[in-house]
């Protein structure tokens, strides 16, 4: 092979990319296995349980990821294209090994290969642990977001942080939520590729000056700073059976060899190497709280951390492709920032242009706000993330300066725009002056960005008359929807295979990469056999789920009953609580003699760990299902779950077991909503509010096979003020009995006072999630669904319309979406030759 000349190549490439391409068959997958398994890991015995029979099987796939892996990276790197960077706190990647094999084509021929030695691929899955590098929602819609890219064939990168412990794993003692550190790493981690040769320096400390260069120009620079040293870690992102490999490049700290050397020279040896202890506490930990809960001095740290180590390395990577020169960098390069988290992006980029590379502020303005992009995840304002300035002024003092000038420049802006309307300046600066002032990320990231967007038509909508309302008014054309979706190749193809087969069979397999197809099922919603085949594989589903069940709760449920799920974070504004009311309500009409549909209510998520009243939730969920599953009157009827730990795996074998959605935030509170597409997705139909992407799944699958219940947005508002639950509930026998077994003590025997806080927040004419006002249209519309539910016909027929109807929920979409709108990429072409 001829060596490539071109002068990022050195003196040319090993044969990677030209080479015939490793054989995708049985016999290859059993022979690069043997290898691995004895040459490269040393083991000789097989044991179903070993880790090293995964990490073999895993070598094996890595080996076909690789080459195309390669031709990706040349392919995108050399095209003077654009390239989106996904700039993310939080990648929840969950198990990889069963979506590699998917996309790469090969489930089959590996699964022959391992049969051949006596071994179940299906037990080689199970020994994969989750990459848990997330808290949920926005997360793993990240994660969905890669798989959805790299099928599409766009040039999108993520970047985020390798975090040493991920999401915690949660424990159920007595009722209470035990967290206990996730090690994932402890076995090794093989997919991974660590990338030292890209490693960059992150500044933190130190102070902001100013000098005057040798043409006689001011300038900035940040000094004394104590450096950490950035490494990146690159994982495959395969499409689906198309020959792209796109990256997820995660970073990890460390201490760089500079790291307080004075400290060294000083003698004081155990001092510096404890400092370089400080540098790596940087990547140590993911902070566990979905929404809110601010203020963290370390948190900040991994946000600029993430922010300065991915830009430096798009510049970089610029620069050895393409030579110097800004002129068309906005044209070549967006950042689109996963809320305000990566935020800081927006200052830091002014730095690296300026500080780093001498641009004027101007010029370097026009580059930044015209490549960053910037989608909003909450409607919760208690959720808009602030920081002190004066933790700016210690951790990143030259930021802080790029921060104000922002802030001036723009409050001219204003003033330019609404002489004299100093409220509005007030109300729209980016600092909230008070005692202690702060840093308002949102409208840092509003102001610096050409793109900002919503996750839902009604979450945009709300954006635009209420959180950003000031900003829309001024920058109308800046705001845009991008409505959430799940990746089919994940969510139905992967963890349902009994239903992607039936649908198959049916329609085709078009649909795994174009999820609109299945309004062809609608066709067979009538077809008697279809219908038949369908319970049939959702029943076999919640056998599955039941297993499940069993293992980790030890609890025994009935496979006939209605599955009437709710797994998510715990959250107020989720109303997990309401969920219970209406367990007890069902208890209590069971104890009275009523007939009830036989139901199973499972219940899973994490609380924060500081979330005191989400904890309480777990408890009372807890306490209620003792209760019920103890009591022989409910046997066969009612049982309520709390399933522990739940995490993406968790929900690969929830979701295709569901026969009922649980969506039920308070109106206005869930931007969007992602498990409510997994659900509708494999089947299940929904029970929900008039909230997030429930509006469009709703619309989508028509009213009549969606069970809508509560106030609106607009009933909501209007309700605050004069809300007063304890008329609510005087007025309903039904709900009078519910609250009384509740502080009758009942559910807490000998556990006095436990439950009041919880129950007390119902009874509060403040209460935010207003739960009682919502508890009589959520009882009766239960009552419908079970009802709905004893006609199997007419329930086959929902439930087929609802994964009919789904197409629409896909990511492929979502990312099209942005593709058109906010991105303008060109699918990337590998090279033929
Ligand atoms: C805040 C401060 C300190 C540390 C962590 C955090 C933090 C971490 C995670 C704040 C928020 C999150 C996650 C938010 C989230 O998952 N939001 C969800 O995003 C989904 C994807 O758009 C939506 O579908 C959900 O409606 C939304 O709740």
């Amino acid at each position: 092979m001829a060596a490539k000349t071109d002068k990022t190549a050195g003196i040319g490439d090993i044969e990677l990319l030209q080479a015939p391409s490793l054989p995708m068959t049985a016999d290859a997958m059993l022979e690069d296995f043997t290898h691995y398994f004895g040459r490269m890991l040393g083991r000789q015995t097989i044991r179903t349980k070993s880790p090293f029979l995964y990490q073999a099987v895993v070598f094996a796939a890595r080996d076909r990821l690789m080459e195309r892996w390669a031709k990706t990276r040349n392919a995108t790197e050399s095209a003077d294209r654009c390239r989106v960077a996904y700039l993310s706190l939080e990648f929840l990647m969950g198990r990889l090994l069963r979506n590699a094999l998917l996309n790469l084509g090969i489930e089959d021929e590996t699964s022959e290969a391992l049969s051949r030695l006596g071994l179940d691929l299906e037990d080689v899955y199970e020994r994969e642990q989750d990459t848990g590098l997330g808290n949920g929602g926005l997360g793993r819609l990240a994660a969905c977001f890669l798989d959805s890219c790299a099928t599409l064939r766009l040039p999108v990168i993520g970047y985020g942080i390798r975090y040493h412990y991920g999401m915690f794993h949660q424990r159920i003692e007595n009722g209470y939520q035990v967290e206990e550190p996730d090690s994932w790493l402890r076995e090794g981690f093989p997919w991974e590729i660590e990338r030292i040769e890209y490693a960059q320096t992150v500044h933190f400390g130190g102070r902001s000056t100013v000098y005057t260069d040798a043409s006689g120009k001011t300038r900035h620079a940040w000094v004394d700073t104590h450096d950490v040293l950035a490494i990146p870690f690159d994982i495959p992102i395969p499409g689906y059976k198309n020959d792209i490999v796109n990256t997820l490049r995660l970073w990890s700290a460390s201490a760089t060899d500079a790291f307080d050397l004075n400290q060294f020279n000083a003698g004081s040896y155990a001092d510096a190497v404890a400092s370089q202890n400080e540098a790596e506490n940087i990547t140590m930990v993911l902070y566990p709280n979905a929404e809110t809960e601010n203020g963290q001095e370390l948190r900040l740290r991994q946000q600029y951390f993430l922010a300065s180590a991915s830009l430096q390395d798009q510049l970089r990577n610029r620069f050895e492709h393409h030579g110097p020169g800004f002129d068309d960098f906005a044209d070549k390069h967006c950042f689109q920032l996963n809320d305000t988290h990566p935020a800081i992006a927006v200052a830091e980029l002014m730095r690296l242009l300026m500080d780093e590379y001498s641009l004027e502020w101007d010029q370097a303005w026009e580059i930044t706000s015209k490549s960053m992009a910037y989608t909003n995840h909450t409607l919760l304002p208690e959720a808009l993330e602030m920081w002190p300035v004066a933790m700016f002024r210690r951790l990143l003092p030259r930021i802080l300066d790029i921060i104000y000038e922002i802030n001036a420049r723009f409050i001219v802006e204003i003033s330019q725009r609404w002489p004299g309307d100093n409220d509005r300046i007030q109300r729209m600066s980016l600092i909230m002056e008070g005692s202690e002032p702060m840093i308002r990320m949102a409208y840092l990231a509003i102001v610096g960005s050409f793109s900002v967007n919503g996750v839902a038509e009604l979450h945009s909508k709300l954006l635009r008359e209420g959180l950003f309302r000031d900003f829309y008014e001024l920058w109308p054309e800046k705001f845009n929807n991008k409505t959430n979706g799940v990746t089919q190749r994940r969510w139905l193809a992967a963890c349902n295979k009994g239903l992607a087969e039936l649908i198959t069979d049916k329609i085709g397999e078009d649909w795994v990469t174009e999820l609109t197809q299945l309004e062809e099922l609608t066709a067979y919603a009538d077809d008697a056999e279809f219908r038949k085949d369908w319970r049939s594989v959702k029943l076999g589903n919640k056998v599955k789920l039941a297993r499940a069940i069993q293992k980790k709760t030890g609890l025994e449920v009935n496979p006939g009953s209605l599955f009437d799920v709710q797994v998510k974070r715990i959250h107020e504004y989720k109303r997990q609580l309401l969920n219970v009311l209406h367990a007890v309500h069902l208890y209590d009409r069971i104890r009275r003699g009523d007939e009830v549909v036989p139901r199973t209510i499972i219940i899973g998520g994490k609380a924060a760990p500081g979330y005191e009243m989400a904890k309480s939730v777990i408890k009372c969920i807890n306490n209620v299902a003792r209760v019920i599953n103890a009591d022989p009157a409910m046997d066969g009827k009612l049982q309520l779950i709390f399933y522990p730990d739940y995490n993406v795996s968790a929900m690969e074998i929830i979701c295709p077991a569901a026969d009922l959605s649980e969506q039920i935030s308070t109106a206005g509170k869930e931007a969007s909503g992602t498990g409510n597409m997994k659900f509708m997705m494999n089947g299940a139909v929904t029970i929900g509010t008039l909230d997030g992407a429930n509006v469009e799944i709703r619309e989508a699958v028509g009213d009549e096979n969606f069970f809508l219940f509560g106030l609106n947005v607009d009933e909501i508002k209007e309700l605050r003020g004069q809300y007063d639950p304890r008329a609510i509930i005087d007025a309903d026998e039904d709900f009078r009995r519910v609250i009384n077994l509740l502080e009758s003590g009942h559910f807490n025997r000998f556990e006095s006072g436990t439950l009041n806080a919880v129950i007390q927040s119902i009874r509060e004419p403040s209460d935010p999630w207003m739960t009682a006002a919502d508890f009589r249209s959520f009882v009766d519309a239960q009552a419908a669904a079970a009802e709905a539910y004893t006609d199997v016909e007419r329930w086959t027929r929902m439930s087929i319309l609802n994964t009919a109807s789904s197409g629409r929920f896909s990511t492929d979409r979502t990312m099209r979406d942005y593709n058109d709108e906010i991105w303008r990429l060109e699918p990337i072409e590998l090279k033929t030759t």
